[in-house]
């Protein structure tokens, strides 16, 4: 398809270079993910603990996983349920409702996180998109630099499997190609696919964008220094079971659908603490 955006493991010739030819904000001044680099972050006394509303109950609906071209989404949204998962304080400006999360991985070979911490990269990152609770659609909410908040997990490879995976891991079988989707039972809850809520306190925090075209720079961003872990088999289970193309296209795994890390120009990183 003509003007469609993609990753260089997909094409290079409409890779992360060339986004800015499709949307020029893309090119913009506040483009996100960047490299976070600790010797150049300024503490912020506010930056206190995030409070977490709904991450820790199981919802009562079904959540529904979707291969959507570029990731896999889990949508949170379409039941009452979400209407009280929410995130405030912690120096956010206002309350956020999440809407969905997805992932962003590497390869066999290699890293795939998006942002970096002190040029390190991560196998892999979690992002939960919060709306402001302000804004009733997307689209309004993509007209304002406060409209969304989402949340950065990097993860680390472990020996052992973490069990809070296993649905999501079970699911990537049925949204092996764009456009399937799987709806899971929710037998788990949001707070158990992030670290301890005690390692919860450090985390950075940034303006910036979406990762993908439109690249709207509408995000407040959240990176928290903690890896999740996860099992070798379960990252593996990402990189040899997802495809970037519709089933009877093409076989092309998904693998490498990061955008490398951005230009900071003007902007300052906080951190929560040192
Ligand atoms: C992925 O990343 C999808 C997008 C998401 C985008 O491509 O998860 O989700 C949808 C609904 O298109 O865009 C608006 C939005 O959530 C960028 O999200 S990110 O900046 O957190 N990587
Ligand atoms: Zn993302």
């Amino acid at each position: 398809e003509r003007g469609q955006w993609c990753y260089d493991s997909q094409d290079p010739k409409c890779g992360p270079s060339h986004w800015k030819e499709l949307k020029a904000t893309c090119g913009g001044s506040q483009q996100s993910p960047i490299n976070i680099d600790r010797r150049r972050l300024r503490r912020d006394g506010r930056l206190g603990d995030i409070l977490f509303e709904g991450y820790n109950q199981a919802p009562p609906g079904k959540w529904r996983l979707t291969n959507d071209g570029h990731t896999v989404v889990l949508s949170l949204q379409g039941d009452s349920a979400a209407e009280h998962i929410n995130i405030t304080g912690g120096g956010l400006p206002g309350t956020y409702r999440a809407l969905q999360l997805h992932f962003h991985w590497g390869s066999l070979a290699g890293n795939g996180s998006e942002h970096t911490l002190d040029g390190h990269q991560f196998p892999m990152e979690l992002h939960i998109v919060h709306i402001n609770v302000n804004y009733p659609t997307l689209g309004e909410a993509k007209g304002h630099p406060n409209g969304l908040a989402v949340l950065g997990f990097f993860f680390k490879v472990s020996e052992t499997d973490n069990s809070n995976y296993n649905t999501i891991v079970a699911g990537l079988r049925n949204v092996s190609h764009h456009g399937d989707f799987v709806d899971l039972a929710s037998t788990f809850r949001l707070s158990n696919l992030l670290p301890s809520a005690g390692q919860l306190s450090k985390y950075y925090r940034y303006q910036g964008s979406l990762t993908t075209p439109d690249c709207s720079e509408v995000v407040v961003w959240t990176v928290f220094e903690e890896p999740v872990a996860i099992g070798h088999a379960q990252l593996t289970a990402f990189v040899n079971t997802v495809h970037f193309p519709a089933a009877g296209s093409a076989l092309l795994k998904m693998t490498n659908n990061f955008r490398p890390p951005q230009p900071l120009r003007s902007r300052q990183v906080l951190a929560s603490r040192d």
